[in-house]
């Protein structure tokens, strides 16, 4: 039972490495002539959601919207690639009831706080510390790991040239080519 397009969604950590995953496996599947596209937050929270902060109803509304627009391109065929923090099971949730379980895929970037943290791209985490910035995921803000995911990536124990090959290859048998 195949299908052309698919929403691949990203949850983990501010930090954890979704973004960067889910342009590798964006690209190794361009190359293989799939039409793809990314949802993140610059695109998303730059745009429709910029009337949305990280209080816990706007980023429950943050998924619902997301989740819509990705189902339109779903229907319109593409491979939709989305990385979000998206932090309530709940929220996780609804994105499948939004678009079909069968064109579904959770993946969980498993990448512990204290890495995260170690990392701090973006210096989120020192503001966050220095109480700058509040409703910070991991700090201030729960974190509600999937229980099932479709697949869970480790990046403290896997390379990601492992983890985006491991994506791949999950993905693309189920993909009418
Ligand atoms: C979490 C925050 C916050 C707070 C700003 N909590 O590493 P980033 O920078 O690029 O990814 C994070 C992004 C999270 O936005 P999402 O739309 O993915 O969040 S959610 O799904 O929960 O709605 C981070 C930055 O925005 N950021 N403040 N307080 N991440």
């Amino acid at each position: 039972n195949k299908h052309n397009s698919f929403l691949i969604w990203f949850t983990g950590l501010s930090g954890s490495g979704k973004s960067t995953i889910a342009n590798l496996v964006e690209r190794n599947l361009f190359q293989k002539g799939i039409k793809t596209y990314s949802l993140d937050g610059d695109n998303i929270r730059k745009g429709i959601n910029n009337d949305l902060s990280f209080s816990p109803e706007d980023r429950t509304e943050n998924i619902r919207r997301i989740a819509e627009v990705a189902n339109l391109m779903v229907d319109a065929g593409l491979v939709v690639l989305a990385a979000f923090v998206s932090p309530y099971k709940k929220d996780r949730e609804n994105i499948r009831t939004i678009v079909k379980d069968v064109n579904f895929v959770e993946i969980y970037i498993n990448t512990s706080i204290e890495e995260c943290e170690r990392r701090d791209v973006k210096g989120l985490y020192k503001k966050a510390r220095a109480g700058e910035i509040k409703n910070m995921t991991g700090i201030s803000a729960p974190y509600e790991a999937p229980d099932n995911p479709n697949i869970e990536i480790k990046t403290e124990n896997e390379s990601i040239e492992d983890a985006v090959k491991r994506i791949v290859d999950y993905i693309t048998p189920k993909l009418e080519l």
